[in-house]
Formats: structure tokens, sequence, C-alpha cells
């Protein structure tokens, strides 16, 4: 993106990253990033131009320089919505003072960068931004995602017609709607009628995943027994299991041990060290766009809905309910293979077309939700969707589907039905080739820069691609 000229520069990617950000959203922002001697009142009297002049600052943020010593760095962002010769004069201002102060406008190539190049987040904070923007709640919302609107789905659905449910999954829309980066997610007492339906589903599972899921999923599914309060008749939080997937990558011991019953205690640290991942799970009141939920994996943060689905049909549901999140999802998130899969599936989509965007949700949905791969020669669910309903976890071991080779360039162009089983799986050789595969496929998607995550700064860093 031709940001990096000088060292200075270079240093700054990380502060000009989150000022593309904001100028994306919402073009009435500017920022500039100026040094400041380290001086009594250096700051006060600088932002005195901004207050002199009626602006409305934004946003601020500091650090110590690393090439000027005793030094700061500041980055200030204001809005610009009332007056655009003010803007102007106080750029100017700081231009003339740059003997004092070292003055970056970007301005211009941040506008032209912005019109090619979708917005998207940069900080795991700013999440909040878009996590409640859904397209529908389900029961209580019509939705514009294809197919919700759709008289089939309603049939499929019987929530729509239940006061009672409806009623339910406002509460839940509700915890989803209040909740803010950080924050724990709030417990839920569940009713004796949703404990039933998440025992039916349960039992059924547990019952088919020795012959049908694959290794990875069971190996893990027992630690969730252990740590996170998985049983029949308990629907686990999705705190307990967003802090089961997130503290074990810690390097300390503590909050292991916290979690894991004192049995197998050393063995199972180690393992349990190895296996997870950092993936956290966040409240969401029902469907986002594929963008945004996609955008959610590129930090790791699986958008998790806490309702479960009506008691009338355990079987399958075309919505994503808590059975669906914390049976199918969660354990293949403290896969690390699985985790970097789906968290590059996230990367490859900031910043995309919508026509890109839309190739990334269909890969999606053939791997994490509906995939299945070979198991010394043999058939495995790993896909969500399969895990978390036993129709057609059932189903697609059968003769019945389509099976297909796994190809990305095919796979992203497939349509799929969202309410019926699915009519079509494509057969991965093992997680590291649907992985490569991916990998090699994404390269190609057209993007001026590529987007890596910084795990310690839980930000996400820009390349540009030469
Ligand atoms: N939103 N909350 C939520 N949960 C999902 O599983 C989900 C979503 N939006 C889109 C989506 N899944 C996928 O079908 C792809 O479009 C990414
Ligand atoms: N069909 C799945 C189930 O019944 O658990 C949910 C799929 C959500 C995309
Ligand atoms: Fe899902």
């Amino acid at each position: 993106m031709g940001f990096h000229e000088s060292p200075s520069d270079i240093d700054l990617e990380y502060t000009m990253d989150a000022y593309v950000a904001e100028i994306a959203t919402n073009p009435a922002h500017t920022t500039v990033i100026f040094t400041l001697k380290e001086e009594p009142g250096a700051l006060a009297e600088t932002l005195k131009i901004f207050k002199d002049r009626k602006v409305n600052l934004k946003h601020i943020e500091s650090r110590p320089s690393k090439y000027q010593n005793g030094c700061y760095e500041i980055l200030v962002e204001f809005s610009d919505d009332s007056d655009k010769s003010r803007v102007e004069e106080i750029i100017r201002l700081f231009k003339k003072k740059s003997h004092k102060f070292h003055v970056q406008d970007f301005n211009s190539q941040i506008k032209h960068n912005s019109e090619s190049v979708p917005w998207f987040p940069k900080r795991i904070r700013d999440i909040d931004q878009f996590a409640n923007r859904i397209l529908s709640y389900g029961a209580e919302l019509d939705s514009d995602h294809p197919g919700f609107t759709d008289p089939v789905y309603r049939i499929h659905h019987p929530g729509f017609t239940d006061p009672v449910y409806r009623i339910r999954r406002k509460e839940f829309a509700d915890i989803a709607f209040n909740y803010r980066y950080g924050e724990k997610i709030p417990r839920v007492i569940y009713t004796e009628d949703e404990i039933r339906t998440w025992r039916t589903i349960y039992n059924e599972l547990v019952q088919l995943y020795p012959t049908h899921a694959c290794s990875e999923f069971n190996y893990i599914f027992p630690l969730l027994q252990q740590n996170c309060g998985y049983s029949p008749d308990n629907i686990p939080q999705l705190e307990d299991v967003s802090n089961f997937l997130k503290d074990c990558t810690g390097f300390t011991l503590r909050p292991v041990a916290g979690l894991l019953s004192s049995r197998d205690f050393l063995a199972d640290v180690s393992n349990f060290l190895k296996d997870c991942t950092g993936f956290t799970l966040r409240p969401v009141a029902g469907l986002l766009s594929s963008r945004d939920f996609l955008a959610g994996l590129a930090f790791r943060v699986f958008h998790s809905t806490q309702y479960i689905r009506h008691s009338s049909k355990p079987m399958y549901t075309p919505e994503p309910d808590v059975c669906h999140e914390l049976l199918g999802h969660a354990p293949l998130f403290a896969d690390p293979d699985f985790a970097q899969f789906s968290q590059e599936i996230g990367l490859a989509s900031l910043g995309a077309s919508d026509e890109w965007v839309e190739k990334l949700a269909t890969l999606y949905w053939f791997t994490v939700e509906y995939g299945i791969c070979l198991e010394k020669g043999q058939p495995k669910a790993y896909g969500a969707g399969l895990l978390s309903s036993f129709g057609e976890l059932q189903y697609c071991l059968t003769d019945e589907p389509q099976a297909a080779p796994f190809d990305p360039a095919v796979i992203s162009v497939t349509k799929y039905p969202i309410t019926n089983y699915q009519p079509k799986y494509f057969i991965a050789d093992s997680f590291a080739d649907a992985k490569n595969k991916l990998t090699a496929w994404a390269a190609t998607i057209p993007k001026p820069f590529h987007a890596r995550y910084n795990p310690y700064t839980q930000s996400i860093e820009i390349l540009d691609k030469v």
C-alpha cells in the first residue's frame, strides 16, 4: 500500500492500520501522527490547537519513540464533519511547526486505498463494531440471508410459531447485544425443557461419535466432558468453553491446574498445552454476514449462539444453536491444525471483495461446517454441521450423498442448500492436505496486501504484496 518508505513509517504501521479502519467506516475522520519532545505541557499545548478550532478528538494514542530519544509519538484522530477548512488549517499548522513536530498526513493515500479495500477490523476490540450487525435473530425477525426468508426455512423452524420460544430467544438476543469485548459471557440457567432437548441430542450424538467423527474430535471430546461440564444433564456455559479453548495456550500451569481433574494430571497438562489454540467464543444473537463472521475467525474469535433449537426438531435445524456451537464447533477449535485452518479462512477474507468473500464463505461451508476427511481410508466427519446433527451425521457417511475430491477452486463456486442435508460433500485427504490446498488457493485472491495476525497485540498486521 506504499506506506512504508522510511524506517519511522514502518514503525508506525500498526497505528496507521488502526486509522485505515476508522476512515473506511466513516470517511469524516482524519488522523495525524506526530512526534513530541517530552516536556511538561507539550501534549496539552498541542491539543489546544484542536480545542481552539472546536474540533472534536475521537481517539488518542501515544508511545515512546524508537527513533528520537526522549520523544513520544502521538496519534490523534479527530472528526472533521463540521468544517473542512478547519481541518486543513490544522494540517497546515502541523506542517509549519514541523521543526518541532514530525507530521504525517497520509489522508490522501488512505482515502485512495479505502476506495478499493472494504473495511475490516484491525484490533480484536473492533469486533464490537459489527458483532450486533446480525441478519436475523431467527425466531424473532426476518432475515435477508439467502434462504432465510424462504418458506421452506420456516417449515424447518417450528420456533417461529411458538410464543414461549420466541420470548426466550429474545432473552438470549439481549445477552449478545449487550456483550462487549473482554467481558465474561453471562451464564445462563437453562430450563428443564431446554435441557431435555440437549439431552436427546447429546445422547444420540455420543453414540455416533466413535464411528462417525474424526479422531481429532474424539481426542478432545473427553477433555470437554472433564473440564467444561459436557454431560447429558448439563448444557455447558459458553464462558467455560471459551476459557477452556483460550487458557490452555498459556505458558503457566496455574490456570490449567484449576481446570483439570487431578487424575492423569501431568499427561493431560502437557497435552492440554499442546492441543489448545487460543480460540475464544463470543455470544451472538443470530446470523452475521459472511464478511463479519469470517473476520472474527481472523482473530480466533468464534461467534456463538447461546439459545437452543426448538424442542420439536432435535435431529436437524438449519440454524446454528448452542448444540451446534458446543458439540459441533468447540471441540475442533481445540485442535491446532484445525484452528489454524479456520483462522486462515478468516485472514483471507479481510479486505477481500464481496465476490471473494462469498467464495471463502462457500469454502468455510464445505469444510468447517460440512467437511469429511479420510482416516485410514475411511471417511469421517469433521464439519460442525454434521457433528451437531444426529440426522445428518448418520446420513453423510451413507451412499446416498455424492462425494467429490477436495479442490478449493471447485468448492468455492459450488451451490449448496442451507435447509436440508447436503447433497454433496468434498472429501479431504487430511487436515494438513486441506490446509495446504486452501493456503495455495487463498494466495490467488486479488488483494493489494497480505494480512497476518499478531497474537501478542491481538491485531492484524498488513504486509504489502510485492
Ligand atoms: N453467523 N452467527 C453466525 N453463525 C454462523 O455459523 C454463521 C454466521 N454467518 C455466516 C455463516 N455462518 C456461514 O454460513 C458463512 O457464510 C461464513
Ligand atoms: N444442521 C445443524 C444441526 O442440526 O445441528 C446446524 C447447522 C448450522 C449451520
Ligand atoms: Fe456453524
